[in-house]
């Protein structure tokens, strides 16, 4: 053909990928007619079987030449070790301005490049479909080499963040961001591949086990919603350890808020966790179902989503059957016993036969407001799985005891209290199952004393939280992770621009000051106390008479900032105006959300439970953190040496709100949702400002998950709200490396000094260095060199 499209040139270039992989041979590959019929035809593909030519060298140089030969008119640029590419980085580009840096990642997407740099951090688009640039070779490729050998990859800031631990003996974090669907997940995953592969695992089955860490806990935790088919609904910090040569040791996870509230009701278009599905299609492949007391004909109701196609779905769906096999095989090379899963997957079917418990009201002389069980089916069943008498989680969920005066009164709960009841059991049991699977899998990855004590080693941690969101309908969760995200764009806000500046200042340096956006009044207006929007919540929901409508009206009357307002005709919603743009929330059923209350009686009743797992999950206030004295310890140290921007005074640590689990009801101050978030947050922060902060910025190229397909204004709007061209604007500013004096000269006296000659210390003993090299683009402030 006279003409190739894009599309088509790329279709080829992936069965191009797909025949390669059959015959990998080169000549093979640019003998194919395919190659010869191009020759000189087309640019655009060409350059599409250059790109994969050079992502699928394995012998480099042999594949450039002969390719280069045989395009010697027009060869397009590889990027090999003496060939830097100017494009890389957009802090190169001669002119600064949105028009040229949207251009600029347009036309580099189209290559296939996905990632480019803003000096040192990483923009990432999604591409919506597998590129073959991360194979074992890749690996290699990014290996301890400079950054600028190799066009901009996630590795490469795997590896960033790899030799920086190392050579400085230093923590190291890698924060990910971006909006739902952005491709954070992906991004963690193959840090983590390629930290593994740095981190010399010779031992074989630590290494295989921390590559099973992500899939079970996102198995647990990620689920299907309207905008992503695998979004997380946690969030995750994950702290790979390394010995002080650099070797793997261990891993651990923590969990941050995971939307419960999904275990029992999904909106519409939307799927319960993973899990769920998995485990069916699996049993039910298995011929297991019955055992698990799970109907084969009628999905139960937490998963059926009201479609009416969920049990066609799993018994259809390949998938989910091989998922299944899949988290088998990860609990087995993590190393849970026989007899945990089995308690897993029994709590689990516990769940989903709590769901189908009804309630119908009864009303005699006396009494109105009494509820019981019609059929008792689904209540047997549930009370058999969790190992608990039928009679007692009957009587459980239709009344409740109360004591006053010293006298323990029951009284009765009417259906919809009861349904209330049975809702909050199925959250917690579901809520704790996780943490337990967590804390598991970190003492399973626990570092081996006898390698090296946790204290001397080092780690990197890679953080994933679920992205910013904004649907039709926006509830208390998607408040809290919208927030969450708010808290994460001001870090990066306070490293790149606040920090940055002050450096510069406390050094006498004149560096024209770069505006940004500063998100830190939205953020003081959530998690200020007593008047910020969290403080607010939890106020009313003390009150047994609030409603929703109150709690709104009480929103309306304190704040009064231009980030929140209230629409006229819509009853019960606000809005508020975040970094990435407005949302609308539904404050309908905030207060209860944000109440998460499970009943004592429930409590006492699943502590007898027969099952060893349920006992343990309900008989000690499990702290989401592991050890929770080490995580006071560490936020209580934090907040103390924050620095006062990222601290602001506003995140004090309550020792009382870190102590329980959320919805554990006691008689002392109710732990609510929102303080616990707060404490999230701070605990988050406090782990991340440790390390050396990496930065990814992941941005999703359309909404409609296409492969090519480049929006313009939806990546110019993420452009623009993520700060890109201020922080190109301040990184083609600002020196990159800031050593002290004395560090400066320790490394390098020797330029420009003999060795007896014992140079001062000072800015004169620097600056004969600097000029005996001559560098370019140096300053030296009062106490260290700018390069
Ligand atoms: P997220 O983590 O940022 O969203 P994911 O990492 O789950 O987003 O990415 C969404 C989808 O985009 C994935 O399921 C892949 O299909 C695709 N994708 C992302 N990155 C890549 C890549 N490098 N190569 C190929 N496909 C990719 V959320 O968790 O919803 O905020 O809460
Ligand atoms: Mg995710």
């Amino acid at each position: 053909p006279e003409q190739w499209s894009r599309a088509f040139s790329h279709f080829i270039a992936q069965c191009l990928i797909k025949d390669f992989e059959k015959r990998p041979s080169v000549i093979h590959l640019l003998e194919h007619p395919f190659i010869r019929q191009a020759h000189g035809k087309e640019v655009a593909l060409q350059k599409q079987l250059a790109r994969l030519i050079y992502t699928q060298q394995q012998s480099g140089s042999i594949i450039k030449t002969r390719y280069e030969r045989m395009h010697t008119r027009r060869p397009y640029v590889l990027h090999t070790k003496e060939n830097t590419c100017m494009d890389d980085d957009l802090v190169n580009l001669e002119v600064l301005d949105e028009e040229t840096i949207i251009h600029q990642l347009q036309t580099r997407f189209a290559d296939l490049q996905i990632y480019t740099y803003v000096g040192d951090i990483l923009i990432a688009l999604n591409p919506f479909q597998n590129l073959s640039i991360y194979s074992p070779q890749f690996s290699k490729l990014y290996h301890g080499v400079k950054r600028a050998s190799n066009p901009p990859h996630i590795f490469a800031t795997a590896d960033a963040a790899y030799q920086g631990m190392v050579t400085f003996s230093k923590d190291q974090c890698i924060i990910i961001s971006g909006e739902s669907g952005a491709g954070k997940t992906e991004s963690a995953h193959l840090i983590v591949q390629h930290l593994t592969f740095l981190g010399k695992a010779n031992n074989r089955a630590l290494r295989e086990k921390i590559l099973q860490v992500n899939p079970l806990v996102e198995a647990f935790g990620n689920a299907c919603t309207a905008i992503n088919d695998n979004s997380s609904r946690f969030g995750k910090y994950l702290e790979m350890m390394f010995t002080p040569t650099g070797a793997v040791m261990g891993a651990k996870i923590s969990e941050y808020l995971l939307e419960k509230s999904r275990v029992i009701k999904q909106a519409v278009g939307e799927k319960n966790f993973h899990i769920f599905y998995y485990i069916y299609a699996g049993l039910y492949h298995h011929k297991k179902l019955s055992e698990y007391s799970l109907p084969e004909n009628k999905p139960p109701r937490y998963i059926d989503n009201e479609t009416g196609s969920v049990m066609q779905d799993i018994i259809s769906k390949e998938s989910y059957r091989r998922q299944f096999a899949a988290i088998q095989h990860c609990f087995r090379i993590i190393g849970f016993s026989n007899d945990e899963v089995h308690s897993v997957y029994r709590i689990l079917a516990g769940i989903l036969n709590t769901g189908n418990i009804e309630f119908t009201a009864i009303s005699s002389k006396h009494q109105t407001d009494k509820s019981e069980v019609p059929n008792g089916e689904a209540l047997e069943n549930a009370a058999a799985l969790l190992s608990i008498g039928a009679e007692e989680l009957q009587e459980a969920l239709t009344s409740h005891c109360v004591v006053t005066r010293g006298e323990t009164i029951i009284r009765t709960n009417t259906v919809d209290k009861a349904v209330d009841v049975r809702d909050a059991m199925s959250k917690a049991l579901y809520g704790r199952l996780f943490s337990w699977i967590v804390n598991r899998i970190n003492t399973l990855l626990q570092p081996d004393k006898n390698i090296c004590n946790a204290e001397s080693g080092m780690n990197v941690g890679i953080l994933d939280i679920f992205g910013f969101e904004n649907f039709k309908r926006n509830s208390f969760e998607q408040l809290c992770i919208n927030i969450a995200n708010e808290q994460i764009q001001f870090y990066f806000n306070q490293h790149i621009f606040a920090l940055e500046q002050m450096e510069y200042q406390s050094e006498g340096i004149d560096a024209a000051l770069v505006k940004y956006e500063d998100n830190r009044p939205l953020l003081d207006t959530f998690l200020q106390k007593p008047m910020g929007l969290l403080s607010l919540l939890d106020e009313e929901s003390r009150f047994p008479q609030a409603t929703d409508q109150t709690l709104v009206d009480k929103f309306e009357d304190n704040l009064r900032c231009k980030y929140f307002w209230r629409p006229k005709c819509v009853e019960l919603c606000f809005g508020i105006q975040h970094y990435a743009g407005k949302v609308l929330y539904n404050a309908c059923g905030f207060l209860e959300k944000n109440r998460d209350t499970l009943p004592a009686d429930i409590v006492v009743l699943l502590r007898t439970s027969e099952n060893k797992l349920l006992q343990q999950l309900f008989s000690s206030p499990l702290t989401k953190t592991g050890n929770l004295a080490q995580s006071r310890a560490r936020v209580t140290a934090a907040s103390r040496s924050l620095p006062p921007q990222l601290n602001a005074g506003r995140i004090k640590v309550d020792t009382m709100e870190m102590m329980r689990h959320p919805e554990e009801t006691t008689n002392m101050k109710r732990q609510t949702v929102a303080s616990y978030f707060r404490y999230s947050l701070m605990d988050l922060l406090s782990k991340m400002v440790v390390g050396q902060p990496h930065f990814v910025r992941c941005i999703k190229p359309n909404d409609d998950r296409e492969a090519m397909k480049f929006c313009r204004e939806r990546v110019l709007m993420q452009l623009r709200y993520t700060g890109i061209l201020e922080t190109v604007n301040i990184r083609r500013q600002g020196y990159s490396h800031r050593i002290l004096f004395e560090e400066f000269l320790k490394r390098y006296y020797y330029l420009a000094f003999k060795a007896h000659q014992n140079p001062p210390a000072t800015r004169e003993s620097c600056a004969t260095i600097l000029e005996k090299v001559q560098l370019e683009k140096w300053v030296l402030g009062r106490t260290k060199v700018n390069l």
